[in-house]
């Protein structure tokens, strides 16, 4: 799995969410002024919208969205979703 990001940037809740879920990742930097990632590939390869973040999957397959991405890790890790019945809502009213 790799995380697109740009230090300072919103994909650093990702990388937290990561984290906290004890996830396995790799960092990938984006320079946003470019959009090219350090071996100089176009970043819009991987994301065709051009920010950050983005997850690729072992798969391959990518996710994008804040909102995406952050659910995505808490189903994997289901501590960070709220408790209760409206637990999983109440994660997205969050998000949003
Ligand atoms: N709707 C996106 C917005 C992401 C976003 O605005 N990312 C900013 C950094 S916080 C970015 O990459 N900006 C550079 C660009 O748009 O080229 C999400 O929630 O993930």
């Amino acid at each position: 799995m790799i995380l697109y990001y740009s230090p300072g940037a919103c994909s650093l809740a990702d990388h937290i969410a990561l984290e906290e879920a004890d996830m396995k990742f790799d960092l990938e930097k984006v320079d946003l002024k470019t959009h090219t990632l350090a071996d100089g590939r176009s970043y819009y390869e991987i994301n065709p919208k051009g920010y950050v973040p983005a997850l690729q999957l072992d798969d391959g397959e990518v996710l994008t969205e804040n909102v995406a991405i952050l659910t995505f890790i808490a189903d994997q890790y289901p501590a960070l979703i709220p408790p209760g019945k409206f637990g999983r809502y109440r994660l997205l009213e969050m998000l949003v």
